[in-house]
């Protein structure tokens, strides 16, 4: 007998992972969470029968959310995470010394318990001093900040859902407030290729845009998110992702990553000619 995962990228295309083993499968107050075991990815995790991270493939997706805001902004030392109760941001966050402080604001207390028991590749760091749990919702927890932060990394799941609220011009709103004058705002930005996708990117990007001073879209390849194509965003109120880029003091920390690197942080903001379309698209 054989046991597949399978998750439908549109009513006609679907994506497999042959299983080893079943790990975990909950259902919480807020969504339902099943952890697998596979030969060719090693475990992972899926909410909502939607991809949320591989063994195998997560540190692309964790090393560009963190690594691209933290080469840029000269002195972070207060970040918010939200959502990404595996833990695979906070992971790359806890490489940098000078870090302070990182709070994490996750809504479902389940998915960092389940994290904690099988997937500690990821969740490896949410036991750092530096590091502040809030069971929350992230939505509501903004509200309370202002002129706060220097960094938020948004790590939420589809629009669909609990993810839903942080895909709202009222949610990327406060998350302006809550930063400093020259803070960075970073997300998942869901991916350009199909429709349904790419209709959630070109929401989130139009309500960033009206919010923040500069917006700008960089791309990863993520074999096991729909596509393999995957965007994420980078507003700010001040630095430019690409010309207030200083490689070489990233450089000389000797953070050792696998995919990411400062030639590579440069290109991955040239997006293909459609993707770009679709973007001025939602900015008119
Ligand atoms: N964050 C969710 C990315 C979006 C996945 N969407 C999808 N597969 N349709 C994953 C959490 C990783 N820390």
């Amino acid at each position: 007998m054989e046991l597949w995962f399978t998750e439908y990228y549109t009513d006609s295309v679907r994506f497999s992972i042959k299983v080893k083993r079943h790990l975990a499968s909950l259902q919480s107050q807020f969504q339902r969470i099943d952890v697998f075991e596979s030969e060719e990815f090693g475990r992972f995790l899926v909410i909502d029968g939607l991809m949320m991270l591989t063994e195998k493939d997560e540190f692309i997706y964790h090393e560009m959310m963190v690594h691209v805001p933290m080469a840029v902004h000269p002195n972070p030392r207060k970040v918010l995470v939200i959502g990404a109760g595996d833990g695979g941001v906070v992971r790359e966050l806890a490489r940098y010394s000078y870090v302070q402080q990182i709070d994490l604001v996750e809504i479902d207390r389940m998915v960092i318990e389940v994290c904690k028991k099988y997937l500690p590749q990821t969740a490896c760091s949410l036991d750092d001093e530096r590091v502040n749990i809030h069971y929350q919702d992230g939505l509501k927890y903004i509200k309370g900040y202002e002129d706060y932060y220097d960094l938020i990394i948004v790590d939420s799941t589809d629009p669909i859902g609990p993810g839903e609220n942080l895909f709202t011009k009222e949610f990327y709103g406060n998350c302006y407030k809550a930063l400093k004058a020259d803070g960075i705002m970073v997300n998942q930005h869901e991916s350009p290729f199909y429709r349904n996708d790419a209709l959630a990117m070109q929401k989130a990007h139009r309500a960033i845009v009206q919010t923040f001073d500069l917006s700008l879209v960089y791309q990863a390849h993520i074999p096991t998110y729909a596509s393999g194509h995957w965007l994420f965003g980078f507003a700010s109120k001040k630095y430019h992702p690409t010309r207030d880029l200083d490689a070489a003091k990233w450089n000389s920390l000797g953070i050792k990553t696998r995919y990411y690197n400062t030639n590579l942080h440069i290109g991955a903001f040239a997006l293909p000619t459609y993707v770009e379309e679709l973007l001025k698209e939602a900015e008119e």
